[in-house]
């Protein structure tokens, strides 16, 4: 038995999780998947659909929800009230995966995806701290919920607050809370970390969930990043959770363009994520 599990992102094939139904449920059972990332900008996402498709699955689909702040829900602000708005959609997000029986809520819900600000180093330090609390207090409402959140740093074109794993260990140790860990991502990772193996290794014990896809965003195994030594850090690490492909689709206008998916990475979504699954197979072992 692999020590993993093996997700999907719905972003594989749709912006908005709810068109054609969660379909995407099926597609991911049928090349078979043990999870699917559900994620939602605005955590408007039917839980009863969602239950209902997942309970006529033949396999066994654990869902995990994934968000990320907007201008206006963004917790890292200076405006008081897009913190609120921030600090309520993670509660949501929260609500909504405890609803569908998931126990992760993950992403970068810490600021708004896409922010770009210069911020001095005091400047930097003090949104840093006050951004940390608000984690606190969402992680206090996660843990009665028994929801775990795992953040995610983004590369420098995607966030200007945490692009690293020591920048978000710095971060964590501030939030101070227990059941908040570390999403790293492959694509984010080749981008900011000098070493990818070593920045697996720093996440040490708060490694809590990761996405992987090629240095292009595709199909692992068709790129340039060596597979081999990020699984052997995987492995080392200790870390026993998802192993969730993540890419985008480059047929939605409106999503396609906010996520940069300009150009079609595989001949159709379905082979993107069996080819993916095949491939993330014979490496997480
Ligand atoms: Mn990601």
């Amino acid at each position: 038995m692999s020590d993993y599990k093996f997700a999907v992102s719905a972003w594989i094939w749709y912006g908005n999780p709810a068109t054609n139904g969660y379909d995407f449920i099926d597609k991911a059972g049928e090349i078979g998947y043990d999870g699917i990332e559900i994620p939602t900008f605005d955590g408007n996402i039917d839980e009863k659909q969602i239950l209902d498709k997942l309970s006529s699955q033949k396999r066994k689909i654990e869902p995990v929800v994934v968000g990320g702040g907007s201008p206006d829900m963004d917790i890292s602000s200076e405006n008081e009230k897009i913190r609120e708005n921030g600090l309520n959609y993670i509660k949501k997000l929260v609500d909504k995966a405890s609803k569908i029986n998931s126990f992760l809520v993950c992403g970068p819900i810490y600021s708004a995806v896409g922010k770009s600000l210069y911020l001095t180093a005091e400047q930097r330090e003090r949104v840093i701290r006050r951004t940390a609390l608000e984690i606190r207090k969402a992680s206090e409402y996660a843990t009665g919920q028994g929801v775990d959140l795992a953040l995610e740093p983004l590369c420098r074109y995607d966030s200007y607050l945490i692009n690293t794993t020591a920048e978000m260990h710095h971060f964590l140790d501030l939030a101070e809370s227990e059941n908040v860990g570390i999403l790293l991502d492959t694509f984010h990772m080749n981008i900011e970390e000098r070493s990818m193996p070593e920045a697996i290794r720093l996440a040490g014990d708060r490694f809590r969930h990761f996405q992987v896809c090629e240095n292009d965003r595709g199909v692992p195994g068709k790129g340039s990043l060596d597979w081999k030594s990020i699984a052997a850090a995987t492995e080392k690490s200790g870390y026993k959770g998802w192993v969730s492909l993540e890419s985008f689709t480059p047929y939605e206008q409106e999503f396609s363009a906010i996520m940069r998916s300009w150009r079609p990475l595989s001949e159709t979504q379905d082979l993107f994520a069996s080819e993916g699954l095949n491939y993330l197979k014979k490496i997480f072992v």
